[in-house]
């Protein structure tokens, strides 16, 4: 099996965004606000953008990459191997989970590691980077393309078997997919890379942020774009702000400034098929420029963790926005900000997890799980000031305006971030919900409750 592609010089250029006839990158950052008749309900944002339709821009993209795909004789995209290793390397190195799979693996008894690794791929290329986060730890590889053509080359990088794992089976696997239509059940990934993708998707900015809400804490998102051979300055003006569109997302950048694919580090043992080890002793000095170089942003989603000190608010029970939170299965007990201001001292906006209890109440007095909202719900239009939002993880049957309520607040999940529309804040409450459930059952955190706040946890 030859693993030879031959990608035209121009190909970055002729599969830009413009050069497809499509909206200009950047043209939908002035949105229309929703104005609904019910006032609370009002979205700060669009939930769809009619200006591109995604079908047909989608069946553009498959066709030219089809094409590319047939017309292929021989490589014209040298140092593949070596992108492909970093881009792996910037996706999985030092990744947390990586080496707590390693220290599992250690531990089992027959040496096979029970936990999963997760990598999605956007852009299917020759499947050298699906075959180099394998070879870095990746359990699962997801690899979307919308070329059907494109995704049969890269999984002939893969034996039959692997190209064909189904479901949960560890290996590659190729999708003919859009990235926003990806199910939750997917992931959640470890690692999400655009290669060389980001730039062709119909909306670069919801590819993004669709991509980061498949992503668990602590997930690194890296986007590298490759520059064509004869970029020039036009071509540099409509390059994508990788972190503009970021700027909205919980992200953050794991570098000051993108690295720059010209400086990728090249040995002669990195030509082959087998993208070699990055963390050996090669030395900077032996960065060479490549002649396809590309641009990597790298980005983590913030680890969850657990406070150094445990945040404890007490509180009555005040009216929220009547946003009808309630409706869609996420009541959250606003607490009154004036008798909280001192502890909210210090504390991010963001979402939070801990337990709360109705201190009063002889039947709901046992703390129990719950979730928090620290923050402006930059989603509504209502955005301003803070307020303090408890989620409690039970059914109590009844309000309880005006009752007190207890909260300690133990581990922090993600910052605020805006969504477009309450339907797909509530689908990130939910993964946030679970996520909050995993961190709240771990022994190490209740028995740290136990000792720090004084109270014995109830198991609902
Ligand atoms: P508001 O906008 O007034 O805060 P919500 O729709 O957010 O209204 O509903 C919150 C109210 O629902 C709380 O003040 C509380 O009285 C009630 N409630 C019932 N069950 C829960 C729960 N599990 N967690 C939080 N609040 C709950
Ligand atoms: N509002 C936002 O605008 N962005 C968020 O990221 C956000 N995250 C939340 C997470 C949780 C767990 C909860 C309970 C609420 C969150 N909210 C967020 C607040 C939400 O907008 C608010 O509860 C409703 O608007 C009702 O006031
Ligand atoms: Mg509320």
């Amino acid at each position: 099996m030859s693993s030879a592609l031959a990608f035209p010089a121009t190909r970055a250029r002729a599969l830009g965004g413009s050069a497809l006839g499509a909206r200009p990158l950047g043209a939908r950052s002035k949105r229309p606000v929703i104005a609904s008749s019910r006032p609370a309900l009002r979205v700060a944002r669009a939930a769809t953008d009619a200006v591109v339709d995604k079908a047909a821009h989608n069946e553009e993209q498959a066709a030219l990459r089809d094409e590319m795909v047939s017309g292929c004789t021989e490589c014209t995209m040298p140092f593949e191997a070596e992108r492909a290793s970093a881009l792996a390397n910037a996706a999985l190195a030092d990744h947390s989970r990586a080496s707590a799979i390693a220290r599992d693996a250690d531990e089992s008894d027959d040496g096979t590691s029970k936990m999963s690794l997760r990598a999605l791929v956007v852009g299917a290329e020759t499947g050298k980077l699906a075959r180099a986060l394998l070879q870095k730890g990746a359990t699962h590889v997801l690899v979307l393309d919308h070329s059907r053509l494109m995704l049969d080359r890269a999984a002939e990088q893969f034996d039959g078997t692997s190209s064909s794992t189904m479901g949960n089976d560890s290996g590659a696997r190729f999708l003919r997919a859009d990235v926003c239509d990806v199910p939750a059940y997917q992931g959640p990934f470890d690692a999400v890379v655009f290669n060389d993708s980001l730039a062709t998707q119909a909306d670069p900015a919801e590819a993004l942020r669709r991509a980061v809400l498949l992503t668990r804490p602590g997930a690194r998102v890296v986007v590298s774009e490759r520059e064509s051979v004869e970029a020039d300055e036009a071509e540099s003006s409509t390059r994508l702000d990788v972190d503009a569109l970021v700027a909205d997302l919980p992200l953050q950048s794991t570098l000051d400034s993108p690295r720059l694919g010209k400086t990728m580090r090249r040995s002669d043992d990195d030509r082959g098929d087998s993208p070699r080890d990055e963390s050996s002793d090669v030395h900077e000095s032996s960065f060479v420029d490549l002649s396809c170089g590309s641009v990597t942003h790298t980005y983590e989603v913030p680890p969850l963790f657990k406070l150094r000190d445990a945040v404890a608010m007490s509180a009555p029970v005040v009216e929220g926005f009547g946003r009808g939170s309630r409706l869609m299965g996420v009541p959250t007990a606003n607490l009154d900000v004036d008798v909280v201001a001192e502890a909210l001292e210090g504390m991010r906006r963001g979402v939070y997890f801990g337990f709360a209890r109705l201190p009063d109440d002889f039947k709901h007095g046992r703390w129990c799980k719950c979730v928090v909202n620290v923050g402006a719900r930059p989603t509504f239009a209502d955005g301003e000031g803070v307020t303090v939002e408890v989620h409690a993880l039970r059914d109590f049957g009844r309000d309880f305006y005006g009752e007190r309520m207890d909260v300690v607040v133990l581990g922090f999940l993600r910052p605020e971030m805006r969504f477009d529309g309450l339907q797909a804040l509530v689908a990130r409450i939910m993964a946030d919900i679970g996520l909050a459930r995993g961190a709240l059952d771990d022994r190490a955190c209740r028995e740290r409750v136990d000792e720090s706040v004084g109270f014995q946890v109830s198991d609902e």
